[in-house]
């Protein structure tokens, strides 16, 4: 019997310069390593091949030449690849392939510029619809910014929240009419520490007392405008979960992409957590009829 395949999309939100592409390079890299893929049985395929040289080729730039990848600035597109079983003669992946995932990245300047011209608006938005075709979307906070701001974290937090929200406020209008609620959007947005290796002490369940220490009142807002694109917002986690992430550790002009936290557990995030957790809100009747056919389906 032919099984349903599973395509998975998960959404990255980060400030410029927060992680984002070294996290992606290192994940793409790492899965392309002969050791992990003997380890899992798996070969991993970029859907576009050139693309996916370019991403290895980021990730053997930081592994040999310990050189972090260019920062990319206003450059997004999915990025989507496939689990194709080792033992499978690759002229037959299209056939059996079962899992898929696309990794969609909003770009970091978004977040920190006005729009500058009628056409960036039309790219912002364009990149926010494919995005929502995610089930998880991952914020970053940069572990970086909380150490430039010891003593001070509240301000960055609060305003990285608040930022965030002024964005999704800014788009608003561009992805659904006044009255429209969106079925399928990201209902799972887990906060994420990038560049974890700076901040070693700092676990999941610290991360999570310092938001909520220093910007409860900002992640509430952010849930309240989050809640106002989709219908039934009770089926929403806004940071309920947490995660701590290095893509590797960068200490004195070295990368050593061996010593990375968090990063294997981006896969699981983006296909279990979301069957988890639909799950449980079907059982509480908290998700629409429709979407709740769909997503049960699906698993
Ligand atoms: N210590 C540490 N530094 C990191 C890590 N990941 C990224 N960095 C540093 O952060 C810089 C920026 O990372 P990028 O991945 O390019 O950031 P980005 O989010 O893609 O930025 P934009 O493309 O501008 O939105 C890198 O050049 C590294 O110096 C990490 O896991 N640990
Ligand atoms: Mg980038």
């Amino acid at each position: 019997m032919s099984k349903q395949p599973i395509h998975q999309h998960i959404a990255v939100f980060g400030q410029a310069g927060s992680g984002k592409t070294v996290l992606l390079s290192s994940l793409f890299g790492r899965l392309h390593e002969p050791s992990t893929i003997h380890k899992n049985g798996y070969r991993f395929l970029a859907d576009d091949s050139a693309r996916g040289n370019k991403l290895l080729q980021k990730y053997l730039g930081m592994k040999e030449q310990a050189q972090a990848p260019m920062q990319d600035k206003f450059v997004s597109s999915p990025f989507g690849f496939k689990f194709v079983p080792e033992s499978q003669p690759l002229d037959a992946k299209k056939k059996t392939s079962h899992i898929g995932i696309t990794w969609h990245d909003y770009p970091g300047e978004w977040f920190e510029s006005e729009v500058s011209s009628e056409s960036e608006r039309n790219d912002r938005a364009h990149t926010f619809r494919q995005l929502i075709q995610s089930d998880v979307a991952l914020v970053l906070v940069d572990a970086q910014k909380l150490l430039d701001h010891e003593g001070d974290e509240e301000r960055y937090l609060k305003s990285l929240f608040g930022t965030f929200r002024n964005t999704l406020l800014g788009i608003k209008s561009d992805i659904i009419a006044d009255n429209e609620r969106l079925e399928q959007f990201p209902r799972i947005w887990v906060i994420a520490l990038s560049k974890a290796d700076l901040m070693p002490e700092l676990d999941a369940h610290r991360l999570h007392e310092l938001v909520v220490l220093h910007a409860a009142d900002e992640l509430n807002a952010l849930r309240k405008v989050l809640a106002d694109f989709v219908n039934g917002d009770e089926a929403l986690s806004v940071g309920e979960d947490y995660i701590v992430i290095s893509s590797a550790e960068f200490k004195n002009g070295t990368i050593d992409l061996e010593k990375h936290k968090g990063v294997d557990a981006l896969l699981p995030l983006s296909t279990i957590l979301p069957i988890q957790r639909y799950q449980r809100w079907n059982v509480l009747r908290l998700l629409p009829a429709g979407l709740a056919d769909e997503k049960m389906v699906k698993t």
